[in-house]
This record gives C-alpha cells, sequence and structure tokens, in this order.
C-alpha cells in the first residue's frame, strides 16, 4: 500500500467493499462489524466480471454467514494493489493475506509453479485436472509451502490461452517470427516465444492493455474469458484459437495469516474456497465455448491452426529439452504423467 495515494486507498476500499458487501444475505454492517474478528484481505489481478471474482465474492458471503461475521473476506479485484509482481511481494510480507496468481508470474518464486505452461502440453481439461488435483499439483504446492506461502488444494482456471494479434491471424509458426507480442512476466513464456523467433515482451496485466493499445506490441496471449473481460478486443483484430499453454490460479494465503486462524475457521474458508473454485472451472469451461460468437460481434476474426507444426518447431528449437533439465526429471515425470510424452 506504500506507494498508494490517499485517495486511491479510499477508492480501492470503497470498490472493494461493493464486491464484498451488499447481498441479502450480508449483516447489518454495523453488527458485521463488531462480530468481525479476522478481515482478511484477498487480492487478484481481474476484472470484476471474470467468474473467479463472481465466485469469490459468493465464497466470501458463505465464509461470513457461516462464521457468524467472524471472518470477513474482503476482495480487491482488477489489479488495485498493485502490478501482479507488486502483489506477489505483499502477500509474502503480510500487506495482503491472499492473493491469486497463475503458476506463470508465481514462478518468478517458486521455478516449478510454471510446469503446467510448458507450451502444448495439455490436450484438454480431462488431463489439465487430473494433473493440478492430483501428483503434479501436490508437488507445486509443496514447492510453494517453501516460500512462507499456502495453496488451497483446487486450483482455480485461468484457461486455454490463445494468441491475439492487431496485424496478423497466426496460422502456422511462421507467423510468429518477429511478432511484438506481451507475455506475462515469466522467464517460461519468454522462452516459448523466444523459440518461435518472436518477439517477446513482459508486461504486467495491469499495463497490458495500454501497451496493446499504443502499439508498444501487437500480439498478446490470454484465455478467451480474459479477452472478453480485459476488453482486449478493443485493440486486437485477431484472435487465433492456438490453445498452446493452460494456466489457472493458486488460491494463496500468507502463512502467518493462515496460521492465526483458528484451525475450525481455516477449515471453514478452505471448504467455500475450493467448492468456489470448481463453480469457477465450470464458468470458464462453459464461457471458452460460448465467447467466441461474443468475440466475433466484437469485430474478432477467429482462426484454428493446426497445432502439430508449432510442437514440432518447439521439439527442434530444443525447448522441452531445455525445461526438463530446468525443472528436473522428478518434476517433468509427474507432467508427463498426465500428457503425451513431450521430450
Ligand atoms: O497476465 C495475464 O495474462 C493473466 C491475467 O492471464 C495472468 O494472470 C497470467
Amino acid at each position: 500500500m506504500n506507494s498508494f495515494s490517499r485517495r486511491d486507498f479510499l477508492q480501492t476500499v470503497g470498490a472493494a467493499s461493493t464486491v464484498a458487501l451488499g447481498t441479502s444475505i450480508v449483516p447489518s454492517s454495523a453488527r458485521a462489524q463488531q462480530a468481525t474478528q479476522f478481515k482478511l484481505k484477498y487480492a487478484n489481478n481481474l476484472a470484476i466480471a471474470h467468474p473467479l471474482n463472481v465466485r469469490a465474492k459468493e465464497a466470501a458471503d458463505a465464509i461470513r454467514q457461516e462464521t457468524g461475521g467472524r471472518v470477513d473476506l474482503q476482495i480487491f479485484p482488477n489489479g488495485q494493489m498493485g502490478t501482479d509482481t507488486d502483489m506477489l511481494s505483499q502477500v509474502r510480507s503480510g500487506a495482503i493475506d491472499f492473493l491469486t496468481q497463475g503458476g506463470v508470474v508465481l514462478s518468478t518464486l517458486v521455478p516449478v509453479s510454471a510446469i503446467n505452461g510448458i507450451g502444448f502440453a495439455f490436450k484438454d481439461y480431462d488431463q489439465v485436472w487430473a494433473a493440478m488435483d492430483g501428483e503434479l499439483g501436490a508437488h507445486i504446492r509443496t514447492a510453494i509451502s517453501k516460500v512462507g506461502l499456502v495453496a488451497m488444494d483446487k486450483a482455480w482456471d485461468n484457461g486455454f490461452r490463445h494468441v491475439t494479434s492487431s496485424i496478423r491471424p497466426v496460422q502456422s509458426p511462421a507467423d510468429l517470427k518477429g511478432l511484438k507480442i506481451r507475455v506475462p512476466v515469466s522467464p517460461l513464456w519468454t522462452s516459448m516465444f523466444k523459440a518461435f523467433d518472436a518477439s517477446p515482451t513482459s508486461i504486467n496485466f495491469s499495463e497490458a492493455y495500454s501497451a496493446l493499445q499504443t502499439k508498444v506490441v501487437d500480439a498478446e496471449e490470454n484465455p478467451l474469458a480474459l479477452i472478453e473481460t480485459g476488453r482486449f478486443y478493443e485493440v486486437q483484430k485477431y484472435c487465433s484459437l492456438t490453445g498452446h499453454i493452460w494456466d489457472g490460479f493458486w488460491f494463496l494465503g500468507n502463512a502467518r495469516s493462515w496460521a492465526k486462524l483458528p484451525p475450525d475457521l481455516r477449515s471453514v474458508v478452505a471448504k467455500h474456497l475450493n467448492a468456489a473454485a470448481m463453480k469457477e472451472r465450470a464458468d470458464v469451461a462453459a464461457l471458452s465455448t460460448t465467447l467466441e460468437t461474443q468475440l466475433k460481434s466484437h469485430g474478432m476474426a477467429f482462426n484454428k491452426p493446426d497445432i502439430q507444426p508449432f510442437r514440432a518447431t518447439l521439439q527442434k528449437a530444443g525447448f522441452y529439452d531445455q525445461w526438463r533439465k530446468t525443472y528436473g526429471d522428478e518434476a517433468w515425470a509427474l507432467l508427463e504423467k498426465y500428457t503425451q510424452k513431450l521430450a
């Protein structure tokens, strides 16, 4: 919060309480305040309309109700608390108690957390959730627990990522050559687009829209739900259904804040957050089939490339071999347990 002005702070608090409160099951604010014992600040980088925020708000309401107002999970959506990189520092220091973040940016701190983002690894959601709810996810959560964070058991969905561009559709690997593309701050993402001879630039999500608008970059890549709720269709013409990476969001807690909660409250919080994650997964999966029509009505042009040549290009560039060495054989074997053989 240090870099925030007082005005920003008041706006943040005001906006957050709109999200956190305001439904019929919330007790009167005076009563809620009296009863609240644990105010937990939860931040994320997504628009209020994204299913993650919709379901997180439901979870906050359910938690408040089941704990008789003792636990108040306050939501700070839309990057109000700062960039992805800032929020990651805040959840480690305890300035915020919870953060949802993908393996993508989290990997700057916990390298193996990006392993699910290996290009063209997962074929479909069945493979994704088998891995993330299975041994691969458990391996990643153990690594997360070593840096002062706790990850809830159920990862939330971000989605399969697709390339959008203002200058040309991506139909074959050659179309990525020289493409100025925004990627999240993550060594794995940068390395993959470099293997395609693209020109990737790491930009935090909160700055991605303006980077596209001002043509600092011509392309970006995100799941359809983000292309819609982030209004990227206003500054991007083409959407190529590459599905090149799957990434989700870990619901991360500061380990000290988590330990301060009595065990009975901890289990209520975890129960509702994990249940909300399951609903959010279904929302995002449904959106990934309906949003194409909606984005077309905003003027986007879609194409669906054959992904085999993309995978072959990465193989030839040594991309899979390089990352297998980086992650190590144990983690790599856990990934390949759920996908086809990659390297
Ligand atoms: O930054 C992105 O592109 C986003 C919103 O998808 C992530 O959080 C990785």
